[in-house]
């Protein structure tokens, strides 16, 4: 059994649609970041990083229970417990990391900055050249993407943790962006035919808040700033 703790985002989905395709038995708890769920101990205990998603593999190497965060980290986790969903061969393998790495390092993160200066800022640091910046590189990012994919179904060989990776906010670029980006929407539809994609779409849904993009920002205002990007975000903890 896999304890799932995540709330209804692309970086839960990406572990959620993983477990899916990978008929591993899991049980998700809601981890609602609006309220400061992140913060509490019990959870800072499973991710010092107050930061969902995070599992713990109640059957891990050994037998032993097994805490992970970090997304991709648990992608790989998850493929390496099972022999699935990751290649073998050494090129290949390499390639997955670095679509990983790209994920990781550039796709989360741009698209959070972007979420964060064209939504989430206060009003007064809403700066219009901010959420441009951010918008061009998730524009640019879909461009790498739509080049790599054009005549192929995959970003590697075969399906892998690579596509369930870059699959969520990609879904979230195309709709922020401006630019048409056929090979990017063509595989998007590709997988979003496939079960175990649209049932780890579908994770925490219904926890979804008014308050988020998501939900139509209704009601998002300072005590929600405050737990995000202000004083209980940043409190020094022991
Ligand atoms: N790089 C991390 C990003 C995780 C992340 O940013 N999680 C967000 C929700 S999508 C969160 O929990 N934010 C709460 C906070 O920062 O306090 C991953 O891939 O797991």
């Amino acid at each position: 059994m896999i304890e799932l703790y995540t709330g209804p985002t692309p970086n839960g989905q990406k572990v959620a649609i993983a477990l899916e395709e990978l008929g591993l038995e899991y049980r998700g708890h809601s981890i609602d970041i609006l309220k400061g769920d992140q913060l509490t101990p019990e959870f800072l205990a499973i991710n010092p990083n107050n930061k969902h998603p995070a599992i713990i593999d109640l059957d891990g190497p050994g037998g032993e229970p097994m805490t992970l965060w970090e997304s991709c980290a648990i992608l790989v986790y998850l493929a390496e417990k099972t022999g699935q969903l990751l290649p073998n061969d050494t090129v290949q393998r390499a390639q997955m990391m670095q679509w990983l790495f790209f994920q990781a390092s550039a796709q989360g993160p741009m698209s959070g900055q972007y979420a964060h200066f064209a939504f989430y800022a206060a009003p007064e640091h809403q700066y219009p050249y901010a959420a441009e910046r951010y918008l061009n590189e998730i524009n640019r990012q879909l461009g790498v993407m739509d080049r790599h994919l054009q005549n192929k179904d995959y970003f590697l060989a075969e399906y892998s943790i690579a596509d369930i990776a870059l699959l969520p906010y990609a879904m979230t670029s195309l709709r922020a962006s401006r630019v048409e980006r056929p090979n990017v929407q063509a595989w998007v539809t590709r997988l979003s035919e496939r079960t175990a994609v649209t049932r780890g779409l579908a994770i925490m849904l219904d926890q979804t808040r008014d308050e988020t993009i998501a939900g139509g920002m209704k009601g998002y205002g300072e005590a929600h700033r405050d737990v995000l990007f202000g004083d209980k975000q940043f409190a020094e903890r022991g």
